[in-house]
């Protein structure tokens, strides 16, 4: 019997690559700054090309920089490392906030070009935990290392212990303390976690995901950002997506493979972004409506897109000297 899904990959893989090289062909530099329709566009897409959720405007210029050097996942790690070392974001690294036991807990992971994934979560005391995902990915024969492994596994590595409690994420938590009520908050601070998502000149695409997790968890919980396929998937021939906002409805729904495979199905990054967020709502009826979640994709064509439940998710994408900050489109209104 004729295998259908291999035509439709072969399809896939060589359309994309003649588009990519005419796209490539066609690009100008300093072309003006991106109109949406590029989203849309295939032959103007402008490649390479970095998007990471929220406005995290330095951190794509210095993953970019790398990945027009032809260092993709270095651009995916470093760019991920400025927002780690950023005392001031308190989702991400070094000064996120800490769960209600007062513990800075951190999740990772990142995913390249050749199907290898590397994962740490719950990791403690160690502000890069995208650059040990990465060595869990390249130097070791496991996908994801948890807690205590994990840390043992930085400390092996060079990694050096320090406290990631910042005064002004302890003084909040201080405070948060006084109530200890525990409700989740739409776009509110508690949200700014970094999916990055970065595509060479190749047509090469990589992704990585770095977070504290949702501020004030239980102690021990796990998002979904170091999980493959939930806050990150990349398939190289199709395309990747990254999440943010509530990782237990990400989690439930597996939210970033399922956007790659709708993009597979032949949908645009945003229309499969969308398509990702209508699963969680039909999965979650009672309880969407106080919950974030968004998507942001990116394909093999270098198209890019979001969507989120709520208003207020934004994007960047940098691509050349540019650099863009989208307002999502979201199911519910503003
Ligand atoms: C989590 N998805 O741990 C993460 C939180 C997040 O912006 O994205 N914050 O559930």
């Amino acid at each position: 019997m004729k295998d259908l899904s291999t035509d439709r990959r072969r399809f896939i893989k060589q359309a994309s690559m003649g588009t990519i090289a005419a796209s490539i062909a066609a690009c100008t530099p300093n072309t003006e700054v991106l109109q949406s329709e590029l989203t849309e566009d295939p032959k103007s897409s402008p490649i390479p090309l970095v998007i990471s959720t929220w406005p995290h405007i330095a951190d794509n210029q210095i993953a970019l920089l790398a990945v027009q050097e032809g260092r993709l996942l270095d651009g995916i790690e470093k760019g991920i490392n400025n927002v780690e070392n950023n005392p001031k974001d308190q989702s991400v690294g070094l000064g996120g906030r800490p769960d209600r036991s007062g513990i800075v807990t951190l999740d990772a992971c990142i995913m390249d070009r050749k199907h290898r994934a590397g994962s740490v979560c719950y990791l403690k005391d160690i502000k890069n935990p995208i650059s040990v995902a990465r060595l869990v990915m390249e130097e070791t024969p496991h996908v994801i290392l948890a807690g205590d492994g994990a840390l043992q596994f930085a400390l092996d590595k060079g990694f050096k212990k320090e406290n990631l409690l910042t005064d002004q994420s302890k003084s909040e938590y201080l405070e948060w303390l006084k109530t200890a009520e525990y409700k989740p908050q739409i776009n509110v601070e508690l949200h700014d976690t970094i999916g990055m998502l970065a595509i060479d000149e190749r047509g090469d695409i990589s992704g990585g995901c770095s977070t504290s997790g949702l501020g004030y968890k239980m102690q021990g919980r796990v998002g979904d950002s170091p999980i493959i396929g939930a806050g990150l998937f990349v398939d190289n021939e199709i395309g990747a997506a990254t999440a943010t906002g509530m990782g237990e409805l990400v989690l439930t729904t597996l939210g970033s493979f399922l956007t790659v495979e709708f993009m597979r199905q032949g949908m645009t990054p945003t229309e499969a972004c969308k398509a990702a967020v209508m699963r969680t709502i039909e999965k979650n009826k009672e309880t969407y409506k106080d919950m974030q979640v968004g998507y942001i994709a990116l394909d093999k064509f270098g198209r890019f897109g979001g969507y989120s439940i709520q208003p207020g998710f934004q994007y960047t994408v940098t691509y050349q000297d540019h650099n863009k900050v989208f307002d999502a489109q979201s199911y519910l209104p503003k």
